[in-house]
């Protein structure tokens, strides 16, 4: 059994094999080819070398296989920024089993979600997390998937311990990960409709776009990486991220969130030298940076991306945190773009970089379809040797996103220069980038429309000087709800657990939604009237 996708045509694969990008290696080389005795992971006290990743996961992969679990199966995996995630991620590699990494922030609209679609046979979890503190959701999720088997928990509380697991050899199992030309994971897309989508990843196409990836950001055997961000999160993971890491044989520092004097610390106590971050956690840095910039004297790169990074805060970056600054524009999706390290500084701070391979096609299309002139805006349309060719079956929305020739619209707005340096100047997909996290708008309304005193609702994005952008539901109460009240909504909805990124930041009540010529709500309409009521409020 493998895991159905949208596979590359024939002459696509075959060129890109023809390159050498795609070289028909299983991911698990990462950490199989890499030097054993260094160090690869660094977690709190413990400490991990390629050897301890490589035998943790063999193990665990041979304990998994004992259990019955096989090829084509797959995983619904939450960790937390912890070792395991990594030993976890190439254990279920090694037999074939395809995970799902939801995000720690996940709560269990999202996992029930994710399960719904993939079906897994097994949970990996940790009790950090309220969702596995006890076994009720766990049960609950037994009897709304009867595919689950099996859950194993960091923690030894209840459920089979993933620990024992990982330190436990098994005889008389043999590695056999799924074809390198097949589906070896799903990433998570920050999606824009009313149900999250699975994004499948090949071996192919991600293990490429993290070698390239390493080779532009020239990580190597001395890179000492600050794991801040969600360590499942596609940019943390491949951009090089700890992948990237893996490959190029340094080690990977974990911080368990990315605020300033938590990673400061991790910083000068590991000496580390590289980060990624989201533009609002750079923010928070620089401002601790004035007071602890001896700390940081390791660090020669900060990468970021995820959101707009605006320009007046990327300056700031060389001067007050002592390192280089690289803008990255990603997507689970797979195109990345990097500002290059040797670029001027002009160019860092201005723009999102340009595509990480030349056979990355990128065109920038104007409302007929057409691409713009240089300079001018458009939405940005992608297809190349690890950009997918279709989410996991979701025909309609595929229908709607990639086109007749395979090409992704991301719905991101624009501009290319003549250089071929992308810079995003908006939106055109009913997204909010909440500082990196996204929200899809429809997700949101279609929990609020359960609310029986709610007639319509539209979320929007608000401005605001450390996210950048935070979300506004906008809310048209039924005759008989015309008391409702922000707690009690913000209550309401996270009745339905959802992620607490997702609950609104403000609600605003109005009488009728402002509405397109064709009938849908006014958007760019109700955004101006936020805008307007929150400028009012700070003159006042
Ligand atoms: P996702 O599909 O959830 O992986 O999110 C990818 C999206 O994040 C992109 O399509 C952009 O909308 C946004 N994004 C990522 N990096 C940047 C950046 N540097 N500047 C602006 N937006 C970004
Ligand atoms: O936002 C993203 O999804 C993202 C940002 C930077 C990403 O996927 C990446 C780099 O790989």
């Amino acid at each position: 059994m493998t895991i159905e996708f949208t596979a590359w045509p024939e002459e696509f694969a075959t060129a890109y094999r023809k390159k050498g990008y795609w070289t028909d290696r299983p991911m698990t080389d990462l950490i199989d080819h890499a030097p054993q005795e260094n160090l690869a992971v660094l977690c709190g006290e413990r400490q991990f070398t390629y050897a301890d990743l490589c035998q943790k996961s063999q193990n665990l992969a041979g304990y998994l296989n004992h259990l019955g679990l096989k090829k084509g199966d797959t995983a619904l995996v939450q960790l937390p920024n912890i070792a395991e995630f990594y030993v976890v991620f190439f254990a279920l590699l090694r037999i074939g089993v395809v995970p799902v990494n939801a995000l720690f922030s996940h709560n269990e609209n999202e996992l029930s979600a994710y399960a719904k679609q993939i079906k897994p046979s097994l949970v990996i979890a940790s009790q950090q997390h309220r969702l596995f503190a006890n076994d009720q959701y766990w049960l609950a999720l037994q009897q709304q998937e009867t595919s689950l088997k099996h859950i194993l928990l960091v923690e030894t509380g209840w459920g089979a311990s993933l620990v024992e697991a990982m330190e436990t050899s098994f005889q008389q199992w043999v590695e056999h990960p799924n074809a390198p030309d097949e589906v070896a994971f799903f990433q998570l897309s920050g999606g824009s409709t009313g149900t999250p989508k699975l994004i499948p990843r090949t071996h192919n196409d991600y293990f490429f776009s993290i070698r390239r990836s390493v080779e532009i950001c020239r990580f190597s055997s001395s890179t000492v990486y600050l794991c801040a961000l969600p360590c499942a999160h596609n940019f943390p993971m491949s951009s090089p991220g700890a992948f990237g890491v893996f490959h190029a044989g340094g080690a990977v520092v974990m911080a368990s969130n990315p605020e300033a004097n938590l990673c400061f610390d991790l910083i000068e106590r590991h000496q580390a030298n590289v980060v990624a971050l989201v533009p609002p956690a750079l923010a928070l840095w620089l401002q601790v940076a004035v007071d602890r910039k001896s700390s940081l004297t390791s660090l020669s790169l900060v990468q970021v991306g995820g959101a707009k990074l605006s320009e007046s805060i990327a300056r700031q970056v060389p001067e007050r945190l002592g390192c280089q600054l690289q803008q990255i524009l990603g997507m689970a999706e797979g195109l990345v773009n990097y500002t290059r390290l040797d670029d001027d500084f002009e160019t860092i701070v201005k723009t999102q970089g340009y595509p990480m391979c030349s056979m990355d096609e990128v065109k920038v299309i104007g409302s007929d379809g057409n691409p713009v002139a240089p300079g001018e805006e458009g939405e940005l349309v992608t297809r190349g040797p690890y950009t997918i060719r279709g989410y996991y079956k979701a025909p309609e929305h595929n229908a709607k996103v990639f086109d007749r020739e395979g090409f992704y619209h991301t719905g991101d707005l624009v501009s290319q220069d003549a250089n071929g340096y992308l810079t995003v100047v908006g939106r055109d997909k009913d997204q909010i980038n909440r500082g990196g996290e996204k929200i899809a708008a429809e997700e949101i309304e279609n929990l609020l429309l359960k609310h029986e005193h709610i007639l319509h609702s539209a979320l929007v994005a608000m401005p605001d000087s450390i996210m950048g952008e935070k979300t506004c539901a906008f809310v048209v109460p039924r005759h008989d709800g015309s008391k409702l009240k922000s707690v009690q909504l913000r209550k309401f909805l996270r009745g339905f657990g959802i992620a607490d990124y997702k609950v609104p930041d403000r609600f605003e009540f109005i009488d009728a939604l402002p509405l397109t010529p064709v009938g849908k709500p006014n958007k760019v309409a109700l955004r101006d009237v936020i805008r307007q009521r929150l400028q009012l409020n700070n003159v006042s």
